[in-house]
């Protein structure tokens, strides 16, 4: 995935100067003047000695809201996937996900080098980026001493590179049940798992239910500046400190990242379904585009992944050029771009997104 940090040196067109539009990712956004004031505010103490009492009352929300027995925050999604994946797994073992599936090939291979685990990655079907358990049963090992063992499935709700793909309840369910009759665990990768609750109306605690583990992300649509949360049983979590200390994730007074958290997740959930609006728009705007192949039908969430079809324009040219009109966007690969709507950008600067891309793709 490539940014064009360098075109945003070139002086735009327009004479008068306006907004950059950031739709590179959720990740991009800025902690809001109610973040700020609670950051400031916050209560701390040593995390490591457990004395935080804003870090312990964010873990607390977080266990309630998903209906588990325990959380644990972490600075990074990256982390909170990686220590399940260790909790998990034994050195050795194959690990199932979509092709696409971020810990493949967002992770730094960590999975590789701090759990010594390979990927058995599963192409979905249909192409949606959702895996059924059909798909998955093929690719579980044998039971034989020779074959490398399938440790673990993990799956991804919303999936990011799928452009923002629901998993159905019912498939998760389906999973699930299989994987526990075959005495395997399921983890979630769920950085966007309220986009994903409120594209299928229903909460968090229910859609993840089934799963073993899940690690959500603070810091993507609901908008904290830092931070991620594993959630599971007693048991799972205590041994996620254990792993996190290792990692270098065992942070001190780091509750004012926490009073920003709360904030996200108290709050932000409620608005998610503006960004996926603002999504629908900007891919239904784009799917009519010569050059531009994209489903427009297939945007649940906030995610529009289009290909660009256009001779000899490859997706860096397009996103430099969408720069040069200080609208930022993700080429992902040579043919692929990517918009992710989040709660810094409203409908106006969507609107002002797409007539870049319709000044671009007119000749
Ligand atoms: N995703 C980032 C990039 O790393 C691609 C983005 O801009 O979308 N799981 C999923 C599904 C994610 O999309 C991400 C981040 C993570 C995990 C990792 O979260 P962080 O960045 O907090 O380590």
């Amino acid at each position: 995935m490539t940014h064009p940090k360098s075109a945003l040196a070139e002086k735009p067109s327009e004479t008068k100067p306006q907004a950059i539009i950031d739709l590179r990712s959720d990740t991009v956004t800025k902690p809001t003047p109610e973040m700020r004031r609670a950051m400031a505010e916050a209560e701390v103490g040593d995390d490591v000695y457990g004395e935080d009492p804003t870090i312990n009352k964010l873990e607390q929300r977080a266990a309630e809201i998903f209906a588990r027995e325990a959380a644990i925050f972490v600075p990074t999604g990256t982390m909170g996937n990686q220590i399940a994946i260790r909790i998990h797994t034994q050195p050795g073992q194959e690990i199932i996900c979509e092709e696409r599936a971020h810990i493949f090939n967002w992770e730094m291979a960590s999975l590789a080098s701090f759990s010594g685990c390979m990927v058995r990655p599963v192409r979905s079907g249909n192409g949606t980026g959702v895996i059924t358990w059909d798909e998955i049963k093929k690719a579980i090992a044998p039971k034989i001493y020779y074959a490398a063992q399938t440790g673990l499935i993990v799956l991804e709700n919303s999936h990011n590179m799928a452009g923002g793909a629901v998993t159905p309840l019912e498939t998760t369910q389906e999973i699930c049940a299989n994987a526990k009759a075959a005495g395997l665990p399921v983890h979630l990768d769920g950085a966007r798992v309220f986009n994903a609750a409120v594209a299928l109306g229903k909460s968090v605690a229910e859609i993840t239910a089934p799963l073993d583990s899940v690690m959500f992300c603070l810091s993507k649509g609901l908008g904290a500046p830092v931070g991620s949360l594993l959630v599971g049983s007693k048991k799972f979590i205590e041994r996620a400190r254990v792993y996190r200390k290792a990692l270098g994730g065992g942070m001190r007074q780091a509750g004012i990242l926490a009073a920003a958290g709360l904030i996200a997740l108290e709050k932000m959930p409620s608005r998610l379904h503006e960004d996926h609006a603002n999504a629908k728009f900007l891919a239904d705007g784009v799917a009519q585009l010569p050059g531009i192949k994209l489903d427009a039908s297939r945007v649940q969430t906030n995610i529009v992944i289009f290909e660009v079809t256009k001779p000899g324009v490859a997706a860096p040219d397009v996103t430099r050029k969408l720069a040069e009109k200080n609208v930022l966007a993700s080429a992902i690969g040579p043919s692929h771009v990517r918009f992710v709507t989040h709660m810094d950008v409203d409908r106006a600067a969507c609107a002002r997104a797409l007539d870049a891309m319709r000044a671009i793709f007119a000749n």
